[in-house]
């Protein structure tokens, strides 16, 4: 017996103990789904032929050798990456401007299914499916900062028919894939400083949405998102979308919220927004991610927040209402070991909540048990998931966390490093 097979036998025994049969957390792990964001891999920049600086209040600050330059490349680091996470259904999310190709003189409003074609084709070969996002930053028609709440109604046109192709596109890997694809619009639109005007933008914002939505398309291929944000860098006084604006509206036309996790004043818990807003409405996305300070897209790391993010989500998952995507990005460290070792975090939280103890904490809590809620809750922490956590890695062909900078170096050596 190796030494995780010895620990583990422990663990379950200490598991099987308080009622919880780590085999049965491990089985439903491999069966959540996780999106994988495809752009921690090319920092946000996308393969357009075009100006590539990054706009709209995100930042991707680092140079570490190896950035993807091209869908090939980034399909290449995604392959190194998803080989290292464990789970059966998990999916990749692109940036609209992640494309294989642009035709002359083509630009975001008229792109179809076929500037994807070589995505669909990598991702059937791998037995994973797709999602999209429209991308409304990095353009010149992001216009003093504004896009589909412009008042220009050109420039509105142009974002609305970007959105219209992406949900087309969307749909189209949702027919492709045999799984609806969830398109997420999220719009950068926002002031630096105070509005003289809060309601425009947001009139026109609702105007543009409903256009762009006016189209029935089955949620057997598409699940449309709407993403709202507290603040970006350049935009920190007014953001047109924020998070009253997109609840409200997501609830109205039964679309899905989106929480991106670094996207509320810090000393909010978005952990309890998922059963305030599961227990009304259908449908949450999440876009996990780590807010430090001003920055909403930091690598996730097994902290506070995310355990209870990953308890939340598996007390209020009833498998079709709540979808997991990635969102950081960081351009200072190896990106692939960002990718997997932030995407593996995730997982983990899932997996403790998994793991449970069905030690009385609920029953506590239901007869008053203040007192006792504190005690068992407190007592769960020194629980051995550890040891279940490296079981299920080498049970799933895939390396524990003391191994996993071995493959991520290797590819370095052999791929990153020798990109210019
Ligand atoms: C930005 C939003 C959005 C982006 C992606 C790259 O703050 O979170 O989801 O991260 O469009
Ligand atoms: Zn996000």
């Amino acid at each position: 017996m190796s030494m995780t097979e010895k620990l583990y036998a422990a663990a379950n025994e200490v598991y099987q103990s308080c009622g919880v049969d780590p085999q049965k957390a491990m089985a439903r792990l491999d069966e959540i789904p996780l999106s994988l964001h495809a752009w921690q891999g090319d920092d946000v920049v996308g393969f357009e032929e075009m100006d590539h600086a990054l706009t709209g209040g995100c930042q991707v600050t680092g140079n570490y050798p190896g950035r993807a330059r091209t869908a090939d490349e980034l399909r290449s680091d995604l392959d190194a990456a998803l080989k290292l996470l464990p789970g059966k259904k998990n999916r990749v999310c692109l940036q609209s401007h992640e494309v294989d190709f642009m035709k002359k003189g083509q630009d975001r409003d008229t792109l179809s299914i076929e500037n994807y074609a070589s995505w669909i084709d990598w991702a059937k070969s791998r037995g994973i499916a797709l999602d999209i996002a429209p991308v409304y930053y990095s353009h010149p028609k992001l216009d003093h900062g504004l896009s589909l709440s412009h008042p220009d109604a050109g420039i509105r046109r142009f974002w609305i028919d970007h959105t219209k192709a992406c949900r087309e596109i969307g749909a189209a890997f949702g027919r492709e894939f045999g799984t609806p694809a969830v398109s997420n619009v999220w719009v950068p639109d926002g002031f630096k400083d105070i509005p003289a005007d809060r309601r425009a933008p947001r009139e026109r914002l609702l105007a543009s949405l409903e256009e762009i939505f006016a189209k029935d398309i089955p949620e057997t291929q598409l699940l449309d998102a709407v993403e709202s944000k507290l603040f970006g860098i350049g935009v920190e006084a007014y953001t047109v979308g924020s998070h009253d604006f997109y609840l409200t509206f997501a609830a109205k036309h039964n679309k899905l919220i989106c929480l991106d996790t670094g996207h509320f004043h810090p000393t909010e818990s978005i952990a309890d927004k998922l059963s305030a807003i599961c227990c009304q409405q259908g449908k949450i996305l999440l876009h996990i991610s780590r807010g430090v300070r001003w920055d909403s897209d930091h690598v996730l790391v097994l902290n506070d927040d995310l355990l209870d993010l990953g308890r939340e989500a598996v007390r209020n998952d009833n498998g079709s209402n709540l979808f997991f995507t990635l969102d950081y990005f960081d351009a200072s460290i190896n990106r692939i070991a960002a990718w997997v070792i932030g995407a593996r975090n995730w997982q983990k939280a899932l997996l403790i909540a998994l793991l449970e103890p069905k030690n009385g904490l609920c029953e506590a809590e239901y007869a008053g048990d203040f007192t006792a809620r504190f005690a068992k809750r407190e007592e769960m922490k020194s629980l051995p998931w550890g040891a279940v956590w490296n079981y299920y890695c080498v049970s799933r062909d895939l390396p524990t966390d003391a191994e996993i900078l071995g493959p991520i170096g290797a590819y370095e050596k052999d791929v990153l490093l020798k990109r210019q």
